[in-house]
C-alpha cells in the first residue's frame, strides 16, 4: 500500500500593521495542521508580530510552533537578487525558489508572493492551487467575488480568491471544530472561570458588569484647530470612561497593554500599565498584559461584553456570543463605514429587538468619535438580554462552516 503523503501547505503572511494580518493566518496554520493532516509552512515577514500574540515564536530564520514550520520572509526578498540576513541565515529570492514548492499556496490579503517562489510554481508539472485570501467583509457583492479565478499574466498560472464572509456562498469565518465545546466547557465551571481572571489579576465584585476593551487608539474625533490651546480629544473613550465612572452600575474594565490603553492614559492623565489597577467613581480599570491568543479568547468567554477591533478579535468576540461592540479598521474616505453597516445590518436581525439598536447606536458612535454616554445608558437598560444574545448569530455563522474547512473542501472539489 503506498503511503498517504499528507498535502503540503504554504501561507504567505506579510504584516501591514498591527497584529490581526499574523492572527489570521496563525490561527489557520494551525487548524490546517490539527484538523486536516496538513504539512503547513508559514511565511511571516515580522516574526515579532507573531510573538507579540505567541510568545513561544522566537526570532530566527525558522522553526518549529506547534506542528507548523514557521519561517522568516524577509522583507525584499520577493525582488530577485536581494539578500538579507536574518539570525544566522542569508535568505535570498533564489532560496525561496529553491524551496519545495507546497500543494496549496495561500498569498494572505494579497501580500504578493515572491516572483522566484511563482517561477517554482509555474515550473512544476501540476501547479500548486493557488489561493488569495481576502479580507472580511460583510457587504452583499463578496457573494459574487468569492472563489473566482484569475490567471497571473506572466505565467497563466491560476489563482483563486477566497472570502471569509457572514453567508453560505462566502468561505465562512475562521473557527476551530472544537472551539464552543471548549468556551462550554470553560464556562461550566464557575470556579475555573473565576480562577483563571484572579490569576490575570481581574477579581470583579459579584454585580460588576466585565468588560474587555481592545480598539484603535480612538482619537479621530478631533479638534485639532490649535493643537495647544485645544489639544487632540478622544470623545468616545473620554465620553465612555465618563459615563462609567458616573454610572450606577460598577463596571470592571480590562485593558490589555496597547493603543487602548494609550487613550485611557491621555484622557486620565494617568500612567496605567499591565498588572495596574484604577478605581474611579463606579469604574475599576484593569490593566493587563497583551496575551497569548488561545488566552484572549477566555478573556472574551468571560466578558458581558466586548470591545473589539480590525478583524479577528472581531470573528472571536462573536464566537464568544456576548454582545460585541467592533472598532473596525478605519480607511480613507470612511469606506470602513459602509463595511461597519453592512455587518450591523446582519447582526441586528439575529438580536433581541430591544438590543439591536443601541448595539448599533453605540458601535457608529464609537467609530465616529461621538459622544457614547446616550447610547450606553440604553444598552444598560437593555442589560436583561445581554446573556446568550449572540447565541443565534454564532449558530447561523457557524451553518456556513469555517475558512479552513471550506478552503480545503473548495481545493479538494476541483482537483
Ligand atoms: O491588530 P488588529 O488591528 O489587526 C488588523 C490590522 O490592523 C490589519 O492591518 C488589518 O488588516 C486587520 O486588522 C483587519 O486587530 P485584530 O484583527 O483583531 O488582530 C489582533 C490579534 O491580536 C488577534 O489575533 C487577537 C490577538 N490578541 C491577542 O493575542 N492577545 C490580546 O491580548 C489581544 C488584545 C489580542
Amino acid at each position: 500500500m503506498p503511503q498517504h503523503q499528507p498535502e503540503r501547505w504554504d501561507i504567505f503572511c506579510r504584516v501591514i500593521d498591527n497584529h490581526g494580518d499574523i492572527g489570521v493566518c496563525w490561527r489557520l496554520a494551525r487548524q490546517l495542521a490539527a484538523e486536516h493532516g496538513a504539512q503547513v509552512r508559514l511565511w511571516v515577514d515580522d516574526l515579532p508580530a507573531l510573538t507579540h500574540i505567541w510568545p513561544a515564536a522566537r526570532n530566527t530564520a525558522r522553526q518549529q510552533l506547534e506542528g507548523i514550520e514557521v519561517c522568516h520572509w524577509p522583507q525584499g526578498a520577493g525582488l530577485p537578487g536581494s539578500a538579507l540576513v536574518v539570525s544566522d541565515v542569508a535568505l535570498t529570492d533564489v532560496a525561496l525558489a529553491d524551496v519545495a514548492v507546497a500543494d496549496v499556496v495561500v498569498e494572505a490579503f494579497a501580500c504578493e508572493l515572491p516572483a522566484g517562489y511563482i517561477a517554482a510554481m509555474a515550473a512544476r508539472s501540476q501547479p500548486p492551487r493557488w489561493f488569495n485570501l481576502e479580507y472580511l467583509s460583510a457587504e452583499a457583492w463578496v457573494d459574487d467575488c468569492h472563489g473566482l479565478v484569475s490567471m497571473h499574466p506572466a505565467t497563466g498560472l491560476e489563482k483563486v480568491v477566497f472570502f471569509p464572509g457572514f453567508t453560505s456562498r462566502t468561505g465562512g469565518l475562521v473557527c476551530e471544530q472544537g472551539l464552543n465545546a471548549d468556551r462550554l466547557a470553560f464556562l461550566a465551571k464557575p470556579a475555573s472561570r473565576r480562577q483563571w481572571l484572579a490569576q490575570h489579576g481581574i477579581t470583579p465584585p459579584a454585580g460588576t458588569v466585565l468588560v474587555s476593551l481592545f480598539s484603535y487608539a480612538n482619537s479621530f474625533a478631533t479638534s485639532v484647530t490649535n493643537s495647544v490651546t485645544n489639544p487632540v480629544t478622544n470623545t468616545a473613550m473620554a465620553t465612555l470612561l465618563a459615563a462609567w465612572q458616573q454610572g450606577l452600575l460598577p463596571v470592571t474594565c480590562v485593558v490589555p497593554t496597547g493603543q487602548s490603553l494609550n487613550t485611557i492614559n491621555q484622557i486620565l492623565g494617568g500612567q496605567l500599565k499591565a498588572g495596574d489597577r484604577l478605581v474611579t467613581g463606579s469604574l475599576t480599570l484593569v490593566a493587563i498584559p497583551f496575551l497569548q491568543q488561545t488566552e484572549y479568547d477566555r478573556l472574551l468567554w468571560c466578558c458581558d461584553l466586548n470591545f473589539v477591533r480590525g478583524e479577528d478579535s472581531f470573528v472571536r468576540a462573536q464566537w464568544a456570543r456576548a454582545p460585541l461592540i467592533w472598532h473596525i479598521y478605519p480607511q480613507t474616505e470612511d469606506i470602513h463605514l459602509i463595511k461597519l453597516t453592512a455587518f450591523l445590518n446582519r447582526y441586528s436581525e439575529f438580536l433581541p429587538a430591544a438590543l439591536a439598536g443601541p448595539l448599533a447606536a453605540l458601535t457608529l458612535a464609537w467609530n465616529t468619535g461621538t459622544d457614547c454616554a446616550p447610547a450606553w445608558a440604553d444598552i444598560i437598560a437593555q442589560r436583561h438580554l445581554w446573556q446568550g444574545s449572540g447565541e443565534a448569530w454564532a449558530t447561523h455563522q457557524h451553518s456556513f462552516g469555517n475558512v479552513a474547512a471550506n478552503m480545503v473542501h473548495f481545493h479538494q472539489k476541483t482537483l
